[in-house]
Formats: structure tokens, C-alpha cells, sequence
């Protein structure tokens, strides 16, 4: 049916049950025994199995969630930092298990895990010729070696752990049934069923999280497959079964195929019901107004089999442009030919986001800059630190915001999309940032007051319409910056006095859906290509430079409001 049926690669896919969940019972296990959520906003993002069974759902607004299940205990999930640590660590296990280092995260749950190298290596060792389509007879009980640690296990080639998807249905492991011969692709697969059982274990015995795992040729049925058997058991989904699979799935399961991919399929068929035409071009990219929202919209006939009787190519083409159409059809066709792209060990671009769906005022805006640094610089703790110190220095620090576009009458226009406009600022990242001894709520004001106002006043002037802040550390150094800026401007120097630097081009921002949803792991090539129409980016050379009305000289923006204190006290001091 397509090149994913005929791929040859083995992927595993974990995603970790109930995880915020999980981190709070970790750490009370007291919250094992009864119904629970973890709250953010006005949001249950997750909750435990037990209140999920008495119909809570994740994504579910609190009155909606307490209304299910009045005697739902409330756990607070506003700080991510816990969430982020363990999520880094499972990354660290998964990665220690197999060679290759072929893991990509996922947001802050989800492993896809490349074994292709692996499973071919085992499969020499039993005699493989390299012919996929060659059978064997083998011997009941075969051993696999975990070569990066040096344990094995033993298993049955002609057996599968956990659930199989293939034409005779989805079922459970069961016990020997010796063939004659099988085939090496079969033998592939459920010798990967074998090992992706033993990363469960391991993660679960050395971390303590349950997860589920999906086995398949490529990512997307690898993912689709961990989302059968949930929570804490795995799904081996065959090639053979991957055209029907995909059938009657509706085509948000589908990863690649986003919110506003199926509202521009839904609009084009015909599909969007009359209350949420009005709203066609929100970019409802705000977890709040989707679960208010219920996606009421996504109308369930939006299968997969109906878009394949309902749409062309050409349209496909037409609705979706040249670049992004091709790679939709595919999808909608099982063809992921995506590779594992292996998450480097520490990120070499930071950053954290919040949109909504407007913010009008500087009050408004630096309460959110104060939200948001107090995240950012957790998140460059759980990444780059380790015990006392941080292991590397973002050089960089970048602001981004996006802005609404304005109506032909000068008025904003009252709906978000994509023809919104990003700008962002750089400046050097001030070095208060790290210093450990500081509180993170104190270095956050520090960052806002010194460096993040002033980048936002040169990007907008109020009045403005805000939809999205982002904040990115970039340009990772080993070196420690060697001065703050409290030292550097009571010394009356400018930054390029001290240490000049050329600022490198920026890299455009991964779109990501909020805050506390996105862990982007960039290699060293940058971030990936943006999907953004209407990105306005400056290139080198953009900090903001102002200079100082009582001595006249030139410096960064972000050092003014220091260097100006420095004015004061030397004022104080002659007095
Ligand atoms: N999360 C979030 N906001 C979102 C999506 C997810 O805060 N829009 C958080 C809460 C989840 C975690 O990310 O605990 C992982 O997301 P999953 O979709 O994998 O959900 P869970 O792991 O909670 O549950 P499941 O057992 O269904 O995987
Ligand atoms: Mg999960
Ligand atoms: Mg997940």
C-alpha cells in the first residue's frame, strides 16, 4: 500500500502513561489509590486511569472534570520544572539502552527510538542472509544482547510481547506455536516487540513510570500503535494491516496532521458546522480555548477513508500549497518516510512560549514576561545545569512576539491566523541568569526588568495586539560569561568594551502550542523549517541599541535601566 509498509526499519514508540500524573504519585504515592487530576489554569491536562474510568477526561476543563467526578482530588501542575527533570532522565535511560543513539523526544513524554541497527545485528547473529523476504526455521528460545550495557534476555522468535496487530486481528501474546519457518521480517518485529517490553522494564524498574509502546516500520504507525493498548502494555502494528488500520481513524490521530490542516479539510469539504465557520481563522492554539471549545468541530465522519474518497492530489495541492500538500497526502496515505532525528543529549537552542488570545497593555504584557521567565530559566536549570553549575551558557537571548494584523481601517483584526506577524529581537544573554545563588523568582525580574522590557518596547509601541511571547537562549557556550551586568555597568563600561561578540543569524522558533507543552531539541543546523507565512525575522546585528542621555555613550538596550542605576549611586555618592 505504500512505502511504509515496504520500509524496512524498525521504530519504537513510548509514550509514558499519565505522566504529570505519574511524577505526582512518584512522589505521594498516597494518590495511587484514588482519582485524581493535575491542574493548570482552569485545565485538568491530565489525570490518573482510575478518574479517567469514571469520566474525566485529559484536556478537560476543571467544573466539566469535577461534575464527572465530584471526589476528584486536585493536584497543582503549574511548575514543570519536576515534570522536565524526569522527563530528561527517561530520555538518558532510553538512550543508554541502545546503540546508535537513535532516540528523538517528543514533547515531554514521548520517545521514538530507532532499533532498525539493532535488530539487523541480532538478526545476523542468528544467521540472517540480509534477504528480507528469506525465511528460517529457528529455535524456540533465541538471546538478545543489549550490546550497550552487556544484558541480555531470552525470548521466543516465533512470539510477540503484548498486543499484535496484523490480518488476523489485534491479539495478545500467546503461548509457543511453532512454525516451521518464518519469516526474517516477522522475526524482526517480534523480536522488537521482545525488546521494546524490556525498555518498558527497564524504565519502569529504574525510573518507576509505567508507559505504552507501539512497534512499527515507521513513526506514525509507531505512534498510532502505542495509543491502542493504553496504559502499560504495547501494540506490535504489521504491515500488512496498515492500509486498514488507517481507515477509519479520525485524521487528527494522525501525527503530522494538525489542527489547522483539518480545519482547512473540514472547511473545503463542506464540513464545518454554521456556529464554527465565524471562527475559521483562529488559530486556536491555546489549550484553554481548545478545551472549551471540546473540538466540537472535529466532526467524526473527517476520517481517513473519508478523504481518500472525498479528496485529490490537486486539491490536496491546491488547499495546502506545493511544499506542505505533497506531505499531507502522504500522510493521509501511511507514507512516513520521517526519520528518527536524534535528540541531542543537551539542547542547543532553548525556548519557551505562551499565546493567547490577546494582550493589549505593557502591564499586561510584563506580568506574562514575568510568568514566563520564571519557566524559562527552570528550563535552562533542568537542562543545562548539573548540580551546582551549568554545564553550558546560551550566549544568546531572543525575543519573539507575535503581533495581530491590523484591518484596512486601522482597527486590529479580531481573529488570529497565520498571516499574523512574528518579530524578534537579540540581545547578549545577561549573565544574572546563572548565578545560582539568586533565587529564580528574583533572576527572573532581573531578566524582565533588564532585558526583556526593553527588547519588547523596541518591538512594539502600545497600542498593540499581543497574541504570543516567546523567550529562546541560544548559542551555547562552555564558557561562563565572566561579569553581570549590575558589575559591568557600575564599572561604567558598555558590552562592547568587555566582550564583543557578532550575533549569528536566528533560527526561526518551532511552532509549539503553549508554554508548558514543548521541549524542542534542536541540532546543531538550527530549528526546523517553520511553517509560519508571515515570519518576520531580524537578521544579524539586530540588538537594540540605545544611547544614555547623561553620558552619551552607545550600548545594548537590555544594559540601559543597569547602567542608569549606575548613574544614581555615582549621583548618591557625590552628594
Ligand atoms: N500536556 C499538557 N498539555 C497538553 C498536552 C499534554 O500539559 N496540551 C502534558 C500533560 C501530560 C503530558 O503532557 O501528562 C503528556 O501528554 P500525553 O498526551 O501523553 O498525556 P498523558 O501522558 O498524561 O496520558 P496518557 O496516558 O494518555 O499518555
Ligand atoms: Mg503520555
Ligand atoms: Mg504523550
Amino acid at each position: 500500500m505504500s512505502n511504509s509498509a515496504n520500509d524496512q526499519r524498525v521504530i519504537i514508540q513510548t509514550d509514558i502513561d499519565f505522566f504529570y500524573g505519574q511524577v505526582e504519585e512518584l512522589e505521594n504515592p498516597a494518590l495511587k489509590s484514588q482519582p485524581f487530576g493535575v491542574q493548570q489554569k482552569h485545565i485538568i491536562v491530565t489525570c490518573n486511569y482510575i478518574a479517567r474510568a469514571k469520566g474525566v477526561r485529559k484536556l478537560q476543563l476543571l467544573g466539566d472534570a469535577l461534575k464527572a467526578c465530584p471526589e476528584l482530588f486536585i493536584v497543582n501542575g503549574e511548575d514543570l520544572a519536576r515534570y522536565r527533570a524526569a522527563s530528561k532522565g527517561i530520555f538518558h535511560l532510553v538512550r543508554s539502552l541502545v546503540t546508535g543513539q537513535k532516540v528523538e523526544r517528543l514533547g515531554l513524554d514521548e520517545l521514538f527510538i530507532d532499533v532498525t541497527d539493532m535488530m539487523e545485528a541480532h538478526l545476523t547473529e542468528l544467521g540472517w542472509n540480509g534477504d528480507p523476504d528469506s525465511t528460517t526455521a529457528l529455535e524456540e528460545v533465541q538471546t538478545f544482547r543489549i550490546p550497550l550495557n552487556g544484558q541480555s534476555f531470552t525470548y521466543n522468535p516465533y512470539n510477540w510481547i503484548g498486543f499484535k496487530i496484523d490480518s488476523d486481528g489485534d491479539r495478545m501474546s500467546q503461548s509457543s506455536q511453532s512454525q516451521k519457518r518464518l519469516s526474517w521480517q516477522t522475526i524482526k518485529l517480534h523480536a522488537a516487540s521482545h525488546l521494546a517490553f524490556y525498555i518498558r522494564n527497564q524504565i519502569k524498574d529504574r525510573l518507576g513510570f509505567t508507559c505504552s509502546a507501539g512497534i512499527a516500520t515507521s513513526k506514525i504507525f509507531a505512534k498510532l500503535a502505542a495509543d491502542v493498548h493504553k496504559p502499560n502494555d504495547q501494540t506490535l502494528l504489521c504491515p500488512d494491516k496498515y492500509a486498514a488500520f488507517l481507515e477509519p481513524l479520525h485524521i487528527r490521530k494522525i501525527m503530522g496532521i494538525g489542527y489547522k490542516a483539518s480545519r482547512t479539510l473540514c472547511k473545503n469539504l463542506g464540513l464545518l458546522k454554521d456556529e464554527h465557520q465565524a471562527n475559521e481563522d483562529d488559530a486556536l492554539d491555546d489549550v484553554e480555548e481548545a478545551a472549551q471549545e471540546g473540538e466540537a468541530w472535529y466532526l467524526p465522519e473527517l476520517t481517513v477513508s473519508y478523504v481518500h474518497q472525498h479528496c485529490t492530489i490537486q486539491q490536496f495541492l491546491k488547499w495546502f500549497g506545493d511544499r506542505q500538500g505533497p506531505l499531507l497526502w502522504d500522510l493521509i496515505h501511511g507514507i512516513d518516510n520521517s526519520q528518527v532525528l536524534p535528540t541531542p543529549l543537551i539542547p542547543s537552542q532553548i525556548s519557551i512560549e505562551d499565546s493567547f488570545r490577546l494582550c493589549k497593555t505593557m502591564a499586561d504584557a510584563t506580568a506574562r514576561l514575568h510568568d514566563l521567565s520564571i519557566d524559562f530559566i527552570q528550563r535552562l536549570e533542568v537542562e543545562l545545569r548539573v548540580k551546582d553549575e551549568f554545564v553550558k551558557y546560551p550566549t544568546t537571548l531572543r525575543l519573539t512576539t507575535r503581533n495581530r494584523g491590523k484591518n484596512d481601517d486601522g482597527t486590529w483584526r479580531d481573529s488570529k491566523g497565520l498571516r499574523d506577524t512574528r518579530i524578534s529581537k537579540s540581545s547578549r544573554m545577561p549573565v544574572d541568569v546563572f548565578d545560582i545563588s539568586r533565587s529564580i523568582p528574583e533572576r527572573a525580574d532581573a531578566l524582565v526588568e533588564q532585558s526583556l522590557l526593553p527588547m519588547l518596547r523596541n518591538l512594539v509601541k502600545e497600542p498593540f495586539a499581543l497574541t504570543l511571547l516567546n523567550i529562546a537562549a541560544a548559542h551555547l557556550s562552555t564558557k561562563r560569561p565572566a561579569t553581570s551586568i549590575q558589575n559591568l555597568f557600575a564599572k561604567g563600561k558598555s558590552i562592547e568594551e568587555t566582550s564583543p561578540t557578532t550575533t549569528p543569524p536566528l533560527q526561526q522558533p518551532l511552532k509549539r502550542k503553549r508554554s508548558n507543552e514543548e521541549v524542542d531539541y534542536d541540532d546543531d543546523t538550527g530549528f526546523a523549517p517553520s511553517d509560519y507565512e508571515s515570519m518576520v525575522l531580524l537578521g544579524d546585528g539586530d540588538e537594540t541599541w540605545d544611547t544614555c542621555s547623561i553620558c552619551g555613550k552607545a550600548m545594548f538596550t537590555w544594559g540601559m535601566q543597569a547602567h542608569r542605576l549606575y548613574h544614581e549611586k555615582e549621583t548618591r555618592n557625590q552628594e
